[in-house]
């Protein structure tokens, strides 16, 4: 086994002993499906995160088993067959025997010899660890080998009693990111802020968005990063108000703001960056405003990013900087909403900011981890508490479509500024700290065009 296959080794005795703790038995992890396209195209492949976090291994058609019962604690890998006539056309395939002395696996079969080893695997094991209902195929092909383990039940073996769902054990390790993993997200975030300030150079009244969404992906893939870790937001002018918008098709007007959400995925590790900045280089008092106000409110939710805090004051702590900032601006009516906490208790504020102000980051951009302790306190289980080694976005915005109520000065403005934070045992590292932010930082960068 190669060293830097090493964490991966890590990970499956971590998780082999923690099936062990089950009462022991088996598990299955597939890497992900090949997608079709359009005709005979495929979508370009992108392995499971599960899969690739105990393995490291990228090909398709590939599928991992981890025995753990009592003394006899194996992984084992299943790939594609050595192929020389089609390594000619889709290029290099480890084969099973190179692959497991490459990844450090136990044994290795080919993945055509699935459907013969897998009801001897799965006899007299006395748990299934499987997470059912993300490949339909896979499911179907358990019920099968399932069934012929009960056939031969006369002959004394016994088939897993009972299913537990592996991403509970599995989202937990990957919720708390190891040093290789931070080396990796630090990278992407570097690609990306990098990104981020070539799109803000590029940047001129009359382009169209899709020609900065070119700036964006000629840094990243000029800088080793394999793809968009999600689909770039380009938006300028009105179309900032869309949070999930798509088609980065307009053309850039001059006195627009345009929000960049974009992020990079380096190595399978993700990075989701959010900027805003003004097509013509300075921003307007009004966009200033506003502009500042998200800047405090991101301040002050990062203040919160810290080991022992809980989830969620970062977001109380953006609300209420945000609302009051909605009051002085006269976004919002004290003579409608009252008071700054009635506001706040009556999410008034939900008019001009109403998404959550992050979400755990990793192998996926929007990662697992649960956000709720287990056990619950009278109805509910609370948020849980910030530990070192966790990697979230803190990303506050403030969003306003026209309407009679709302100064006029402010109509279609979409701000969102966004940053990717881990705890640290002292507080926390912003990983994207390198992204142009401030309004200073902004103009003096669009000077240099
Ligand atoms: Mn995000």
């Amino acid at each position: 086994m190669s060293e830097s296959m090493n964490a991966y080794f890590q990970r499956r005795q971590q998780l082999l002993a923690q099936m062990q703790a089950h009462g022991g038995g088996i598990a299955i992890v597939p890497t992900a499906q090949e997608m079709t396209r359009n005709s005979d195209n495929t979508f370009p492949f992108r392995h499971d995160s599960y899969f690739y976090y105990l393995s490291g291994f990228t090909e398709p058609e590939a599928l991992i088993v981890l025995i753990a019962n009592g003394s006899e604690q194996r992984s084992i890998l299943f790939c594609r067959e050595k192929d020389l006539e089609r390594e000619i056309w889709d290029g290099f395939r480890y084969g099973p025997a190179a692959a497991q002395a490459q990844f450090g696996f136990d044994a290795a079969y080919p993945i055509e010899a699935l459907a013969s080893e897998m009801p001897t695997l799965l006899a007299d094991s006395k748990t299934l660890f499987h997470s059912s209902g993300t490949d339909a195929q896979l499911d179907t092909q358990l019920q099968h080998w399932m069934e012929a383990v009960r056939a031969k039940a006369r002959s004394g073996v016994t088939v897993p009693g009972k299913t537990l769902d592996l991403r509970q054990l599995l989202d937990e390790m990957r919720l708390f990111k190891d040093a290789s993993e931070i080396a990796l997200m630090q990278s992407a975030a570097n690609i990306s802020g990098a990104a981020h300030a070539r799109a803000m150079r590029s940047a001129r009244p009359e382009m169209h968005e899709y020609e900065l969404e070119a700036e964006l992906l000629h840094e990243f893939r000029r800088q080793g990063s394999q793809a968009p870790a999600y689909g770039s937001i380009v938006a300028a002018g009105a179309n900032a108000c869309i949070l999930h918008y798509q088609s980065n098709a307009a053309r850039i007007k001059d006195g627009d703001l345009i929000l960049i959400d974009a992020g990079c995925e380096f190595d399978s590790y993700a990075s989701d960056i959010t900027r805003t900045f003004p097509a013509n280089g300075k921003f307007s008092p009004a966009q200033k405003t506003l502009y500042e106000l998200v800047l405090t409110a991101q301040a002050a939710a990062l203040a919160c990013a810290r080991p022992g805090a809980g989830y969620m004051e970062g977001h109380h702590a953006a609300v209420r900087v945000l609302t009051q900032g909605m009051l002085e601006t006269g976004l919002l009516d004290k003579n409608q909403v009252g008071s700054l906490d009635d506001a706040i208790a009556s999410m008034a504020y939900r008019q001009f900011y109403m998404h959550g102000t992050g979400h755990w980051i990793g192998l996926d951009v929007h990662d697992v981890g649960d956000y709720r302790e287990t056990h619950k306190v009278g109805n509910e289980r609370p948020y849980r508490k910030l530990e070192a080694g966790m990697v979230f976005t803190i990303e506050p915005g403030i969003y306003v479509r026209p309407a009679e109520a709302v100064p006029e000065q402010y109509w279609n403005l979409g701000i969102r500024i966004e940053d990717d934070i881990l705890i640290t045992p002292e507080g926390h590292l912003n990983l994207s700290r390198d992204t142009p932010k401030t309004v200073a930082e902004i103009e003096a960068l669009m000077q240099t065009k």
